[in-house]
């Protein structure tokens, strides 16, 4: 990574000058009726759960019994250096990523990561012993665990089906997956006091001039049925995933927007929803009022789509800002499992965690900053000019004086503090991974 000069510019602000910047932006949201005190506070404790697979590409931990297999779902770009290749150095990673993280995190795993040392243990047999070296680590790190079954990448995944393949073996082997992994959720909730997302998404579809739209879609509805019939703690928070369409699987994906949001509603379980998603118009910030009207909670897999590719790391965009608007006017915020989903192999993979979760959590804090209650008196007062005036003037609001302070309160590096510490990471550690 380059050396950005002068050095000034990513040192650590002294704490004086962030303490004078934040009394001074203090006042200017107090004038606009917003209390920045409480806002910093709310912001920091959001818990956001950062997923493990940017830490290695998607590659996971599995111990291959029968050679590599494609991604089949996952595609991850680029061959940048220093990717994490066991358990230990993503653990390794992590711990850096947190030292430069403001506020709570979590870590969400998938099921390729069970570490069963030589040991190959099929997916449909995994337990939560499997995942006891990531329990006993979140554990000491005082974060919650959340967990993904992994319908990808494995020679099960027949003609692009998994759940909803019409062969019953087929069927049958990811349903006994799921179950699995909703039980190692269990166990990670009860050892870690913290809820537990098990949330499934399988690439499932086709890539042209689809056929047979509803037997998939019956036969997942099926599997799902089975999955979640047996019957777990409290702390496991059952989600699914939709997604507009696949690579390779343009025509039909069988998991879609509608199908999964009135199977999540029918059955009290919570939709996720990944930004990357989505028609590139579509606004899941949008969706919020309107959903959250019908289901308890949601699951974010906040991420940004480019083009073709729904994964580009997280940036402070205007859908991440309107998303956490909204979650913020709804009072939902705590009704959402906020949870990040990118992979980028191009770049410094520790980077990209960092600047990926702590966009988020600026989203987060921004949104809380909001004069809103002047923008709704305008609204109703039919004063479009003063609503869309409060809307542009946020953007002058001292916002990063604030989030400067929160980060010196939250004790990690404030402006680009923290790309030093991971470029030294990058020449004492990462250089050595070959
Ligand atoms: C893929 C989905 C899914 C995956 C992870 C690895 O489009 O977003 O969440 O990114 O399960
Ligand atoms: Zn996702």
């Amino acid at each position: 990574m380059l050396e950005l000069k002068p050095a000034s510019a990513v040192k650590p602000l002294p704490a004086a000058k962030i303490e004078s910047a934040y009394r001074a932006a203090q006042a200017r949201f107090a004038d606009l009726g917003v209390n920045a005190d409480r806002a910093v506070r709310a912001a920091l404790a959001v818990p956001i759960s950062l997923h493990c697979w940017q830490a290695d590409d998607v590659k996971g931990l599995e111990t291959p019994a029968d050679g590599p297999v494609s991604g089949s779902g996952t595609l991850a770009t680029g061959n940048y250096p220093g990717a994490a290749r066991c358990g230990d150095e993503i653990r390794d990673d992590f711990e850096l990523a947190l030292r430069l993280l403001p506020g709570a995190w979590k870590f969400n795993l998938h099921a390729s990561y069970a570490e069963t040392g030589a040991r190959r243990v099929e997916r449909d047999a995994l337990e939560p012993r499997h995942f006891a070296r990531w329990i006993d680590w979140a554990a000491d790190q005082k974060i919650g665990l959340d967990l993904n079954p992994t319908f990808f990448a494995h020679p099960m995944v027949t003609d692009g089906l998994t759940l909803a393949s019409e062969k019953k073996d087929v069927r049958d082997f990811w349903i006994a997956h799921a179950i699995c992994c909703r039980k190692i959720c269990q166990a990670m909730t009860r050892r870690l006091g913290q809820p537990c997302v098990n949330n499934i998404w399988i690439a499932d579809g086709r890539k042209d001039s689809t056929a047979d739209r509803w037997g998939p879609r019956q036969r997942l509805i099926e599997a799902l049925d089975q999955i979640f019939a047996v019957k777990l703690s409290a702390g496991v928070v059952d989600a699914v995933e939709s997604k507009l369409f696949g690579i390779g699987l343009e025509d039909y994906t069988v998991g879609s927007n509608e199908f999964y949001l009135l199977y999540a509603q029918s059955r009290g379980i919570c939709p996720t929803f990944d930004l990357g998603h989505f028609h590139p118009t579509e606004s899941v910030a949008d969706k919020l009022s309107a959903v959250l009207s019908y289901v308890e909670s949601i699951h974010i897999h906040a991420s940004r789509p480019i083009r073709w590719d729904s994964d580009h790391v997280l940036r402070l965009d205007d859908s991440v800002k309107a998303l956490c608007d909204e979650a913020v006017r709804g009072q939902a915020v705590d009704r959402i499992y906020w949870g990040t989903d990118f992979f980028d192999a191009s770049i410094n993979r520790i980077a990209a965690w960092v600047l990926g979760a702590r966009a988020l959590r600026k989203g987060l804090l921004r949104a809380m900053l909001e004069p809103w209650v002047l923008a709704k008196k305008a609204e109703y007062a039919a004063d479009g000019a003063t609503k869309l005036a409060l809307a542009e003037y946020r953007e002058e609001l001292p916002f990063g004086a604030v989030w400067d302070y929160a980060c010196f309160q939250a004790e990690v590096p404030t402006g680009l503090a923290w790309l030093a510490e991971i470029k030294q990471y990058e020449t004492e550690v990462l250089a050595f991974r070959s």
